[in-house]
């Protein structure tokens, strides 16, 4: 059923426990966590704790939870002091973008200047 626990879903290992994870932030819905390859000095990933394949996705499904994780990645930047300089939420989506976790997670990135466009 959407939004279930899949059993070969990394991001859904981090949200049970069953992978370890530098936890930043959790809410009823929402975990954020340090990204394990980072590219900024501030890279945190913040992911519904349901489990949807991408942001559209989880956007179409339980809208709601998109925003909780929207609001947490704002969250992550001003306690991560990035919100005064600027930060980026970014969503990779499908495998031509970069998306290589099939869970539904931001990318939280700031602490060094930002090129637009992105490569
Ligand atoms: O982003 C997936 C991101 O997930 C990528 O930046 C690496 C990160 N990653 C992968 N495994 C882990 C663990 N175990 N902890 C923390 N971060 C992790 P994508 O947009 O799908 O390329």
């Amino acid at each position: 059923m959407a939004g279930e626990p899949q059993a070969d879903c990394l991001f859904c290992k981090i949200v049970s426990g069953d992978v370890p994870a530098t936890v930043v932030r959790e809410t009823e819905t929402t975990v954020a966590f340090r990204d394990i390859n980072p590219q900024a000095p501030t890279h945190v990933l913040v992911i519904p704790k349901v489990h949807h394949p991408d942001a559209a996705a989880l956007a179409a499904a339980e809208p709601a939870i998109l925003a909780d994780v929207v609001r947490e990645a704002g969250e992550v930047a001003r306690e991560e002091k990035v919100d005064g300089t600027g930060y980026r939420i970014v969503f990779n989506t499908g495998s031509g973008a970069g998306q290589t976790v099939f869970h539904a997670h931001a990318h939280v990135l700031g602490g060094r200047g930002l090129q637009w466009p992105p490569g």
